[in-house]
């Protein structure tokens, strides 16, 4: 029996995420969809598949098992809140939410109904050459991590709609989640240094530096670059106490003409981790057919919402601002990130 899913939100990952619901993955059929714009729901909605007019009414459906959320960040509180009143597992793309207060609320609503339910949309957990690198840090042959450096590069985003606050609590969010699963460990602080502007953004904050300081002393430093022409490239190496680990350069065509010898560069996003999306769906699909989640959690969501909100408050004050979090509830693991 397949998993019935509505998708809200039918923008760019809305619809690749369709596809790969609709053509890639098996034990799942996509029966729902809806968008604020409903011309846009009804082109991407797969056959058969029903477009309801509000996301209330498709959470509510009887049809609809399980959603999966792929509007604006900042629609997602109400839409994660109301699939939670209705006992449904909920995948959600990054960020779960954009302010601190509205994570609260997602993980309360959570505990309070006492089973994970949320899944948030942390593909690169599920990226195979990122999962070697937790191994080998993991392993502990190389000691311990004492610093990361972690690129974070896209060659254009959407002008007007990428505003200069989403570097930090749309794009940073991926490499905040990404070291806190690598070295397991919480953030405890935040710096972000802002170089030169770029003149391909307009009036654009980019690119932008940033320092997490990690609870056990350990420091990532992450570039974020969202208009740097050239592709999508994600870079990621750990300094260890007796060496290094580094996500490898992906193997890709190597084209030779007249310009020279050269590998082709993702893209975009969908093309770099075109298998791992496949793959956190595929972990969601199983979770969610016995009623849960697994993978990233409202709590991971919640963490990332903070190291956003300290790097933008560290934007205005130039200083290093704290990231202090609440208590971890018991649904979400052991307490100390080390343990998890
Ligand atoms: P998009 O603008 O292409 O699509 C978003 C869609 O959501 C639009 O069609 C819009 O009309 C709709 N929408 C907005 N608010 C809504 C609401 N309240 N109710 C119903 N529909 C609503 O954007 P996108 O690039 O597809 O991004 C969507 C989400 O996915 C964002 O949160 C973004 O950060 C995330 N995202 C994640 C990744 C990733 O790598 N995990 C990549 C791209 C985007
Ligand atoms: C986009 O929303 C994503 O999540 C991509 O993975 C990220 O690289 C990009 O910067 C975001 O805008």
């Amino acid at each position: 029996m397949a998993l019935n899913i509505g998708v809200i939100g039918t923008g760019m990952i809305g619809q690749d995420h369709i596809r790969r619901l609709t053509q890639v993955l098996s034990g799942v059929a996509v029966v729902a969809v809806t968008d604020i714009d409903l011309d846009r729901a009804r082109q991407a909605a797969p056959e058969g598949a029903q477009v309801f007019d509000t996301p209330k009414a498709l959470i509510t459906s009887d049809q609809v098992e399980a959603v999966v959320i792929c509007s604006w960040g900042p629609a997602h509180e109400e839409q994660l809140l109301d699939c939670i009143a209705a006992g449904k597992p909920v995948f959600c793309e990054k960020p779960m939410v954009t302010s601190e207060t509205a994570a609260r609320k997602v993980i309360e609503a959570e505990v309070a109904f006492g089973r994970r339910l949320v899944q948030v949309g942390f593909m690169r957990r599920f990226d195979a050459d990122y999962r070697r690198l937790k191994a080998v840090i993991d392993g502990g042959t190389l000691g311990a991590p004492l610093m990361y450096k972690s690129v974070h590069r896209n060659a254009s985003v959407p002008e007007g709609l990428y505003t200069s606050d989403m570097p930090l609590n749309d794009t940073l969010v991926h490499d905040a989640d990404i070291s806190r699963w690598l070295l397991s460990d919480e953030v405890k602080g935040v710096e972000v240094r802002l170089p030169r502007r770029s003149t391909r953004g307009k009036d654009l904050r980019d690119p932008t530096m940033v320092l997490l300081h990690m609870e056990d002393g350990a420091i990532v430093d992450v570039e974020i670059s969202v208009n740097i022409a050239y592709g999508y490239d994600i870079r990621g190496e750990v300094s260890c106490e007796q060496g290094i680990a580094a996500l490898p350069n992906r193997p890709a065509t190597v084209i030779t003409d007249q310009h020279g010898i050269r590998q082709a560069i993702p893209e975009d996003w969908r093309e770099r981790f075109i298998e791992a999306y496949d793959q956190e769906f595929r972990e969601w699909i199983v979770a969610a057919g016995q009623g849960t989640a697994t993978g990233p959690s409202a709590w991971d969501g919640y963490a990332a919402t903070l190291v956003a909100d300290a790097a933008l408050r560290a934007v205005d004050s130039g200083a290093y601002e704290r990231v202090t979090m609440i208590e971890k509830p018991d649904l979400y693991g052991p307490k100390s990130a080390r343990a998890a």
